[in-house]
């Protein structure tokens, strides 16, 4: 980065802390990973200069031919990774892709279901402060307040009672199988078309861990920055029939010029998600979120539905006299990144709720395994417990950061 130091050093000085930051801090946020050198490489080129509006062969602007090679590659990367009949791989991110296809399918005002904010859902699967559900009219299912656990048996009374037009099916905080094909049944008994955002479970589906609603699902979105391990960004796959319909809601109905240098490393991301590798990578993240939440309940911490199937788990902190807020700051004064989080039936407010959430996608990358999540464990509950001790939580960084020394990131941040 010559040419950045030299040209902008505030810039250049920031990203190196980041970088420090990212180096010697446990990252336990469940959406976040680091990407290999060869994604940040695609990245930052020259991809980045070029206006590309429409699709392959029908763009906007001339000088197309290399990034229409580029965007076919994503594409048919993608659709081999994932199954799926088509592939559009321009999305910017998350929140716009699923406006798409809501674009796509819904006049304003259609009735759509969605599981709530609150439950493990999303904003944009209806929330009422989001274009989501403003736009349209938003029925929304939650999880069992008792288990933690979707009832399908009530989601199925919910769809057959309010027959929305669109049955949502994705979370951002929920950590079993999902039951793709019960709620495909179930859409068909109303004639809805299904939608699903695998946002979170995109890496260990392309891995091969956990099950694909590709095969069931109309529609289907995911970012690519998460348990995939790419850039910024998302994509949206569907079946045939509503190829046109989502290519035309992308673009003109929603976007501008996609960014080429995104799409290309989108396409390094597939490429690596398609390897042997990573779907080693994706068991040992399963493994490692298993391991830390059993590690957790033995120090007597209470993980929504016991335990998990994923990469995540939500820790309910009501019996540690603790408000998720809280328990984040004091976490990320001994270098352990995580983020608060609603549980069901919360009566917290959301800026300060009853939990946490943690994810094992980043400290997985880093190699880590069983053993280091029981170490990990371990910082926690010492940190939480004396949350008052500035020596002792300054002990505790200490040990973090030589914890993290032992798993550098080498491949994943550029030197
Ligand atoms: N912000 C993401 C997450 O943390 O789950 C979802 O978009």
């Amino acid at each position: 980065m010559n040419a950045l130091q030299k040209v902008d050093s505030e810039i250049y000085d920031s990203i190196k802390k980041e970088e420090q930051r990212q180096s010697l801090g446990l990252e336990l946020i469940a959406s976040e990973n680091y990407i290999s050198k060869a994604v940040m490489e695609a990245m930052g080129t020259v991809l980045n200069n070029k206006y590309s509006e429409g699709y392959i062969g029908k763009r906007y602007y001339a000088g197309n031919e290399v990034v229409d090679e580029v965007e076919n590659l994503a594409i048919e990367r993608a659709k081999a990774l994932f199954g799926a009949d088509h592939a559009n791989v321009q999305p910017l991110s998350g929140s716009p892709a699923n406006a798409a296809v809501y674009f796509a399918t819904l006049n304003p005002g259609d009735k759509v279901m969605g599981l709530k904010l609150t439950h493990g859902g999303h904003l944009s699967h209806g929330h009422p402060i989001n274009f989501s559900g403003l736009l349209y009219n938003f029925v929304q299912y939650g999880v069992d307040e008792e288990t933690g656990l979707m009832d399908m048996d009530k989601i199925r009374e919910i769809a057959l009672k309010e027959r929305p037009k669109i049955l949502v099916v994705g979370f951002s905080a929920y950590s079993r199988n999902v039951d793709w094909k019960t709620f495909k049944i179930i859409a068909d008994e109303i004639n809805a078309i299904t939608f699903a955002d695998i946002a979170h479970v995109a890496g260990l589906i392309a891995g091969k861990v956990i099950d694909s609603p590709v095969p069931y699902f109309d529609i289907v979105t995911t970012t690519t920055h998460k348990t995939l391990r790419g850039p910024r960004g998302a994509i949206i796959l569907c079946k045939d029939k509503y190829k046109q319909a989502i290519d035309r809601s992308v673009f003109p109905g929603l976007q501008g010029g996609p960014h080429d240098h995104i799409t290309a490393a989108k396409a390094v991301c597939f490429k690596e998600a398609a390897t042997k590798e990573f779907q080693k990578y994706s068991a040992d993240v399963i493994k490692n979120a298993k391991a830390l939440s059993a590690a957790l309940m033995a120090r007597g911490y209470k993980i929504l539905t016991d335990g998990t199937d994923n990469h995540l788990m939500v820790v309910d902190l009501r019996n540690k006299e603790m408000a998720g807020r809280d328990a984040e700051i004091i976490l990320d004064k001994v270098g352990i990144s995580i983020s608060r989080s609603t549980i069901p039936g919360d009566t917290r407010k959301a800026m300060n709720p009853s939990g946490i959430r943690l994810g094992t996608p980043a400290v997985t990358t880093r190699g880590m395994t069983d053993k280091e999540m029981a170490d990990i464990a371990g910082f926690i509950d010492q940190a939480l417990c004396s949350h008052n001790d500035e020596k002792k939580l300054a002990r505790i960084k200490e040990s973090v950061e030589e914890l993290c020394k032992m798993f550098p990131l080498t491949d994943f941040i550029p030197r």
